[in-house]
């Protein structure tokens, strides 16, 4: 019975030290999330996605999202994050390092985020996910964000771009009726 005591304490202090590594451990880390987003395919009806990657600060997401082609100071605000998306040169890549949609926990892009990114833009391709579920993104944006020709984003209330919808054109800054009810998306040019 010790030794299992000492085990669980061992393990205990094996986790403690892990999130210890966070320099911010305690400040909301880990807020700010990429996910690398493959284009449709014929005959799918969801786009492949990868794991999420978390980051402190969205400087830090955007930076590990661009393959450090956009790299902006630690204290960068949403507004200058977006302005810098804006500005990224072209839209097909060697690597996944474009940047197509943000979408935000609140509205005017505050708070938590997820990067979505792939290695090109909307127009040679199109973007869906229909579940953000496994993203841990289930019925939580209140503001979104297309990019890379993405110049509609549609976000929709239920999985399998069910129920009400909305195009977000570039940006909606506060998703109204749809905020804490986005299931699934598309991206289209
Ligand atoms: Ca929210
Ligand atoms: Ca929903």
């Amino acid at each position: 019975m010790r030794k299992f005591r000492h085990l669980l304490v061992v393990i205990t202090l094996i986790l403690f030290s892990v999130e210890g590594l966070n320099p911010t451990a305690g400040q909301s880390p880990n807020l700010h999330c990429v996910i690398t987003v493959e284009p449709l395919q014929p005959g799918q009806v969801s786009s492949t996605t990868s794991n999420r990657t978390c980051f402190n600060t969205v400087a830090e997401s955007v930076a590990f999202a661009t393959n450090n082609r956009i790299q902006l100071p630690a204290t960068a605000s949403a507004s200058d994050v977006s302005q810098a998306l804006r500005g990224q040169v072209g839209n097909r890549s060697t690597l996944a390092d474009i940047v197509i949609g943000i979408h935000w926990d609140w509205t005017n892009r505050q708070n938590a985020s997820i990067v979505w990114r792939s290695s090109v833009g909307c127009g040679p391709a199109t973007f869906t996910v229909n579940d953000m579920t496994p993203n841990g993104w289930n019925d939580r944006a209140e503001s979104a964000e297309g990019f890379s020709g993405c110049n509609h984003f549609f976000q929709y209330e239920h999985i399998n771009l069910g129920g009400a919808v909305r195009d977000c054109n570039a940006y909606c800054s506060d998703l109204g009726v749809l905020n804490n009810q986005v299931s699934s998306w598309r991206a289209t040019s």
